[in-house]
């Protein structure tokens, strides 16, 4: 791969990440100029340019060595971990820093009504979810036989909608499970937004961009605590 000079981070376009993660590079004494088509920004104080993406692409992104950082939640970096674990491939990206916001939980949850009497109340039940390899990592830890029913979105609803009997789902408030006369019953992953960078070492320029925008970090998240 051709060296490069600048370090690139992916981040969320728009949702939950984006604007924390901004006010993070920020208050790290970095600032941007957006292109034209909000998909680039171009670092002004530091030879650090943003890529705006979604955020289910940032791993991949940084796995090929298109971006060298990036921003973005623990539950999707640890699905698509599983994802390679489970494939026989050794992931190419891993966790290098907690950032302190985008905190949720991956929990199970069941129609109100339902009795919950621990893990082994899925027995031969359908869950949906959108982590089908959290989930299913979970199941057989707690020696569960279940039936995994992947979904894209709108999980909550597939109860409601007759298919599945329980869903495994991202909660912050609750508000969405109370809506939708479902319980909380067990949290299986527990999650934030993390700096995600390659399993392998920076070369070139790189090495020391980074090492001093960890450092600026670190700063910040220290006052932070
Ligand atoms: O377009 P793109 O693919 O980039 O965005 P997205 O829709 O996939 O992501 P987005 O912005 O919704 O979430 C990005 C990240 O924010 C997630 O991967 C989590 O790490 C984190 N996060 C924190 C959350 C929540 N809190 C959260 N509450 N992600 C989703 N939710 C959803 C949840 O799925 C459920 O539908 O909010 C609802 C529940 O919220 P409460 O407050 O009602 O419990
Ligand atoms: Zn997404």
């Amino acid at each position: 791969m051709k060296p490069r000079d600048r370090l690139r981070i992916a981040t969320q376009k728009s949702g939950r990440l984006s604007q924390p993660g901004r006010e993070l590079l920020t208050r790290s004494g970095l600032s941007f100029r957006e292109s034209r088509d909000r998909l680039f920004c171009f670092g002004e104080t530091l030879p650090i340019d943003l890529l705006l993406v979604r955020d289910d692409d940032i791993p991949g992104l940084i796995a090929e060595g298109t971006c060298d950082l990036g921003f973005v939640g623990r539950n999707v970096l640890e699905e698509l971990r599983l994802g390679e674990l489970r494939a026989g491939r050794v992931p190419a990206f891993a966790e290098l820093r907690a950032l302190g916001f985008g905190q949720c939980r991956l929990s199970i949850a069941l129609p109100q009504e339902q009795a919950w009497n621990g893990p082994q109340t899925l027995a031969g039940l359908r869950i949906a979810t959108s982590y089908p390899n959290l989930l299913a990592d979970w199941l057989e830890k707690n020696g569960v036989e279940a039936e995994v029913v992947t979904l894209s979105g709108s999980v909550e609803i597939a109860p409601r909608l007759g298919k599945a009997e329980a869903i495994c789902d991202l909660v912050s408030s609750g508000a969405t499970l109370a809506a939708n006369q479902l319980r909380e019953v067990a949290v299986i992953f527990e999650s934030e937004a993390v700096l995600v960078g390659p399993s392998t070492a920076f070369v070139d320029e790189r090495i020391a961009l980074a090492d001093l925008l960890l450092r600026r970090l670190d700063g910040v998240l220290k006052v932070r605590d």
